[in-house]
């Protein structure tokens, strides 16, 4: 192949926009990806199988917590560097930057935004490192995109909470050390409470036959008259506000994320079509294999610039939550798109696990209906330029 051809787009240079911390920390996680994540993953993901060695592996890469600061475990990194780690891990498989995003932005930060210093101390080097593993407890069977009205309750016994309730579709539930949860006290305030594995009423069944994010686990929580000791309540946050903010970095993670996914398809198709042959040329020759590559590396650059321009706005803590909602549902579109429009790229062979392509677009089904579906994005902007909510 030319070496002048670039399987990793870059089309607007955006690499000049880069610390040398970036580029370190991105090539850390690429590296790791192509040499442990890509030759694996493929059999994981067709086996519906968890691949449970890489909790170590993204504690020692720094993946775990990025953006928290050194003194609790974290690598006290930057918002941009956050993004071009979930990036990389999506690259890869977006079932592995689920259990990244989950294990920060969802687990980790409540407790380092909300947690006294105790649950700090406790909880954030031992998930930093991967020693324990987090889930993060909103949805439940009945409340998924109004999680204001979740059922899920505690009770004050003057001791301890008791808490009632289940969650559903909960990614790490059933391998999680600590759980997350949101549950209403008394006055239908919501709570955040810690809710750790072994707690007596406490289960986290599997969620079986997903035909998307098959190397990911997913369950549920149920919670029959769990007596959570008080320490365990989250003190500095109440109201729908607390998982909405965590919902914000993990949201941000993903449209960076997907932008990985859609690389590693466009690059997938670039290569076949200029390795296949038909009619005696490759297939990169004819207009139509070009239109379909031209136009998805512009999306991607377009997507690229996007998360860019969020994570510095986020690094000056001035991203606005519809502004993650706009970039959240844009690249995840984009990613869907692109791994369809690649898939056909390859013709029959685009459908079978010796390339990646359909694993992502699988996985792109979920990511597109997770962290707020691509219809609540789109009513978050219709909200934010008009000022009238159309949610209910
Ligand atoms: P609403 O009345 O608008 O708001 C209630 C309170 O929350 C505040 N708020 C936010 N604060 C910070 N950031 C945000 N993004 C916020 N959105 C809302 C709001 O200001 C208010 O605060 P206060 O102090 O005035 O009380 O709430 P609503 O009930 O009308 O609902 C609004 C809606 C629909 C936009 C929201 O609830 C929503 O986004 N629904 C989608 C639910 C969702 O995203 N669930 C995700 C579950 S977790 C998950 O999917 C993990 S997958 C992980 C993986 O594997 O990677
Ligand atoms: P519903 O809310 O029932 O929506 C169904 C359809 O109706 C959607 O198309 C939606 O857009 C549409 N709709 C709903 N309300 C409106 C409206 N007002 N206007 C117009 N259309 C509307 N949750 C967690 O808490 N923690 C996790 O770790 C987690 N991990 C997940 C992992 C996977 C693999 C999946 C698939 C989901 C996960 N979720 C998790 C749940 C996820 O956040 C919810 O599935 C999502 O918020 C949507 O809720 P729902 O599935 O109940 O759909």
């Amino acid at each position: 192949m030319n070496k002048d051809i670039k399987l990793i787009p870059d089309y607007f240079i955006i690499d000049q926009l880069l610390t040398e911390e970036h580029l370190l920390v991105r090539q850390s996680v690429r590296d790791w990806v192509d040499s442990k994540l890509k030759p694996v993953i493929d059999d994981y993901s067709q086996r519906h199988e968890f691949p449970s060695f890489v909790l170590k592996e993204l504690g020692e890469l720094g993946a775990f917590g990025p953006y928290i600061p050194e003194q609790y475990g974290g690598a006290g990194l930057d918002q941009i560097s956050y993004g071009l780690i979930m990036q990389e891990l999506e690259r890869g498989d977006s079932g592995i930057r689920s259990t990244a995003s989950v294990q920060s932005s969802l687990v980790m930060y409540p407790i380092f935004a909300f947690g006294s210093e105790k649950q700090k101390q406790k909880y954030l080097p031992l998930l930093a490192k991967g020693e324990k593993i987090g889930a993060f407890g909103l949805t439940e069977p009945n409340h998924g995109s109004d999680p204001g009205s979740m059922i899920t309750k505690i009770e004050d016994k003057g001791d301890y909470y008791l808490l009632n309730g289940a969650k559903m579709w909960i990614t790490n539930a059933p391998i999680a050390d600590i759980a997350v949860v949101w549950a209403k006290d008394e006055h239908g305030i919501v709570r955040g409470l810690l809710v750790e594995k072994g707690m007596e009423g406490f289960s986290a069944p599997e969620t079986h036959r997903k035909w998307s994010l098959r190397a990911s686990i997913t369950g549920e929580l149920v919670f029959d008259n769990v007596k959570v000791p008080k320490e365990n309540l989250l003190p500095n946050i109440q109201g729908l506000k607390g998982p909405m903010m965590c919902l914000n970095s993990a949201r941000y993670g993903i449209a960076w994320g997907v932008v990985g996914a859609a690389i590693d398809c466009y690059s997938t198709a670039l290569q076949y079509a200029l390795e296949r042959k038909q009619f005696d040329k490759p297939i990169a020759s004819f207009q139509l294999q070009q239109k379909k590559l031209a136009e998805i590396v512009t999306e991607i650059t377009k997507a690229q610039l996007l998360v860019w321009r969020l994570g510095t706005l986020r690094n000056d803590d001035k991203a606005s939550p519809a502004q993650i909602s706009m970039a959240k549902r844009n690249n995840v579109d984009m990613a869907l798109n692109v791994a369809r429009e690649s898939r056909q790229i390859l013709g029959a062979m685009g459908i079978t696990g010796d390339y990646p392509i359909m694993r992502h677009m699988m996985n792109l089904e979920s990511v597109v209906t997770y962290e707020g579906t691509h219809d609540i994005h789109l009513l978050i902007t219709g909200f934010d330029i008009t000022g009238i909510a159309a949610f209910k």
